[in-house]
């Protein structure tokens, strides 16, 4: 009875899709006339083909031109911050959201200070970081005009054993809530980068202080606010990232986390996920379908119409996109960008409004790591962009497609050696099978 039953199944899902390659056929068969060349003659009945079905009703807009959610990024490099002249031993990372208090614009940041440029983990100690964002503190900036930045310095200091974040803190993000000011981070309870199952290990919860204004003093919760999952869930090794935004009057803190796979390279699959909560210190809950986001190292979100907006930059499957969900949780690919900001913190007006009607964004600071182009004195520097994924501009200059690297960039990241004795390799096979 069972093999009937599973026949009658598999003849219906085959009559399902030989039904659909058929409506395929035929439509591809049905004559039509050619699409038009202005688009205000398109025929709305006209049957589209897959791309063109997606320009029409995936995207914010078929033009590039008319898209909010697209744009070209510009940098332009900070006044303000010495970093030792590249040596290695200063470095500047992970900005925060930027926000407009008492008169000026604030940034959070990871500072690092230390007497060598990092060593890796086998030779850090008390004093050498194992990594660019070990035994670090976090910093923070005023501006008047997001160019010229004056460093106000200490916000969070690395609290004492056993608190968590004694070894670094790290990769802070700012929210104003119920006029109160909250810095979420990463905390270090071990150098970052011990060498385990195969990858450098970047291991740490989230922690949280609190202030009544955006000068501090801080005072840390000292206690962990967003922990771990559990064994064998998808963010049981790290939450990076914390990014900490208001939405239907509850707190949505989106996170990066990285799912294992069991294989040669061992490399893991960064993917973002949200914890939601009523209030700062939580509890929070994170989401079932955590998680909400494939791809991106430090995405960048802001609140845009009744939605979220992320800015996905590296790693993953759709990095290089900038992505929207209406209910802040099912993420669209709304368009494909080149050169985005990458680890950056906007000025993001609506980050805390809950307005339901957001703006957008038009500035923030991000960052360049290996800033002096030698990895050798590893440490990363500040900068602004700029871009038009605000409702209020209309920059048409920010919306190009045709961004040309510069020629010598391609050839500078030509074929390493393997690759090319690869290519040798068949050339022969292909001689001496002539
Ligand atoms: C950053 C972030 C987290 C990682 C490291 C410092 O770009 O993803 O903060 O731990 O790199």
């Amino acid at each position: 009875m069972r093999s009937i039953l599973l026949l009658i199944l598999v003849l219906a899902i085959y009559s399902c899709n030989s039904k659909s390659e058929e409506q395929t056929q035929s439509i591809n068969n049905e004559p039509q006339d050619a699409f038009p060349l202005f688009l205000e003659n398109l025929d709305p009945n006209r049957k589209l083909s897959s791309a063109m079905e997606r320009s029409f009703k995936h995207y914010e807009a078929p033009r590039l031109l008319d898209n909010e959610l697209y744009s070209n990024f510009k940098y332009t490099e900070l006044e303000g911050f010495d970093y030792n002249d590249g040596d290695g031993t200063i470095t500047r990372r992970d900005p925060s959201k930027i926000i407009f208090e008492n008169g000026k614009y604030y940034v959070w940041y990871t500072y690092r200070n230390t007497p060598t440029k990092p060593m890796g983990y086998a030779k850090c100690n008390d004093t050498i970081p194992s990594a660019d964002w070990d035994l670090c503190d976090i910093w923070y900036a005023t501006s008047t005009d997001g160019f010229t930045w004056e460093e106000q310095g200490v916000a969070i200091p690395k609290p004492k054993k056993p608190n968590p974040g004694w070894r670094s803190v790290s990769t802070t993000d700012v929210l104003k809530w119920k006029n109160k000011y909250y810095l979420y981070y990463q905390a270090f309870s071990a150098p970052s980068g011990k060498p385990s199952d195969g990858g450098g290990s970047d291991v740490c919860p989230v922690a949280m202080s609190y202030a009544d204004s955006p000068d501090g003093p801080w005072t840390p919760l000292n206690k962990v606010v967003i922990d771990f999952g559990k064994e064998n869930e998808w963010d049981h090794r790290v939450i990076h990232d914390p990014y900490p935004l208001v939405h239907d009057g509850k707190i949505y803190v989106y996170y990066k986390s990285g799912m294992g796979k069991r294989d040669a390279n061992k490399k893991h699959w960064d993917g973002w996920g949200v914890a939601i909560a009523e209030s700062p210190e939580g509890p929070y809950k994170k989401h079932p379908l955590n998680p909400v986001m494939n791809s991106g190292h430090e995405t960048i979100l802001f609140p845009f119409k009744e939605g979220v907006a992320a800015i996905v930059t590296t790693d993953g499957i759709e990095h290089y996109t900038i992505q929207y969900a209406k209910d802040w949780v099912n993420f669209e690919i709304a368009s494909v960008g080149k050169m985005l900001p990458v680890a950056a913190g906007p000025f993001s007006p609506d980050a805390f409004t809950d307005s339901g009607d957001a703006d957008g964004i038009s500035w923030g600071l991000s960052h360049f790591i290996n800033a002096g182009n030698d990895w050798g004195k590893m440490y990363t520097k500040l900068a602004r962009f700029d871009c038009d994924l605000s409702r209020k501009i209309n920059d048409p200059s920010m919306k190009k497609s045709n961004l040309l690297y510069p020629n010598d960039l391609y050839f500078k990241y030509g074929l390493n050696e393997a690759q090319r004795e690869r290519i040798d390799k068949e050339n022969q096979s292909v001689l001496n099978n002539q």
